[in-house]
């Protein structure tokens, strides 16, 4: 994840739409009396509830990258800064529905299949991923050795977790150049926290192309401008993008969405001269709420 440096965000936040003050004002009276104490502890539980009330006054019919909580928020307090960058993870694809019950999801696997050949990423290391989830232990291409480690054989609950996988190193994890282009990495395509439907509000071009044979890079490209002057309200609007037909639409509609429900907040605190990073994971299936949270 990209985290902007907290002084070019706070020349760039004339830019941001005005109620970000507002907004910016809520963190700091959660946050102000907290960290005079400099207390971490009570500083993450504040950043939490502040998270969890931001995305309670977000409108949730629709979500779309350039609403407030999609901008990194710098909040600056005497000596401590708080920067925080919210990204919701249904802009990826979540590897834990390639398995329905017993069996692999036939068309996820399609899905899958096209975003490895789009990433240039070895298929193997797709049946590995498969191999990893699934409870069977006789899965494409067998279970793999994986020495003192086994398969886990059972759904991935960190996205860290992929880095036990067979075959995913840190260029397969990270991203690569290959023959001089470059290749973004699985953590950029993937989440295990996504509700499995796609927002095609948010969703990077290499996602929006595997959904579909017939999107290619420039119909994904098209539909990101589209949705730049004009989010989509309902998945049909995607029937005013350039490229797109009824057939395209009827295909990809199981599996997107114009809003998100699972949303990880990554907050750097600096506190004088020590830092930490503290990581929600929040779900807002009705009520916002927090899933965990860790403080490294
Ligand atoms: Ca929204
Ligand atoms: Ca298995």
């Amino acid at each position: 994840m990209i985290l902007i440096v907290v002084f070019a965000l706070i020349s760039s936040l004339a830019s941001i739409v005005l109620n970000l003050s507002q907004e910016r004002f809520v963190f700091e009276s959660y946050i102000q009396n907290s960290i005079e104490t400099e207390e971490i502890f009570l500083v993450s539980k504040s950043a939490s509830k502040a998270v969890e009330k931001l995305l309670n006054t977000d409108d949730k019919k629709i979500d779309y990258i350039g609403e407030f909580w999609s901008h990194s928020i710098p909040v600056e307090l005497g000596d401590g800064v708080i920067t925080i960058q919210i990204a919701d993870q249904e802009r990826y694809l979540n590897p834990n529905f390639l398995i329905k019950g017993k069996k692999i999801d036939n068309r996820m696997f399609e899905i899958f299949e096209r975003l490895f050949e789009i990433l240039n990423i070895n298929q193997q290391i797709l049946f590995n991923i498969i191999d990893w989830i699934d409870k069977d232990s006789f899965s494409i291409g067998g279970e793999e050795d994986y020495g003192q480690y086994k398969a886990k054989n059972a759904p991935l609950d960190t996205l860290e977790e992929l880095r036990l996988i067979k075959g995913v190193d840190d260029r397969i994890y990270n991203g690569r150049i290959v023959n001089g282009q470059f290749y973004p990495g699985l953590r950029s395509v993937i989440s295990p926290y996504s509700n499995g439907k796609v927002n095609i509000n948010t969703a990077s071009k290499w996602v929006l192309m595997a959904l579909d044979r017939e999107i290619d890079e420039t119909v994904a490209n098209a539909i990101i401008s589209h949705r730049k002057d004009k989010p989509f309200k309902r998945v049909d609007d995607l029937i005013n993008v350039d490229g797109m037909n009824s057939d395209i639409l009827y295909r990809i509609k199981p599996f997107v969405d114009v809003k998100s429900e699972n949303f990880l907040a990554i907050i750097d605190i600096q506190l004088g001269d020590r830092e930490y990073k503290l990581v929600i994971l929040l779900n807002r299936k009705g009520k916002t709420k927090e899933i965990w949270k860790k403080l490294y």
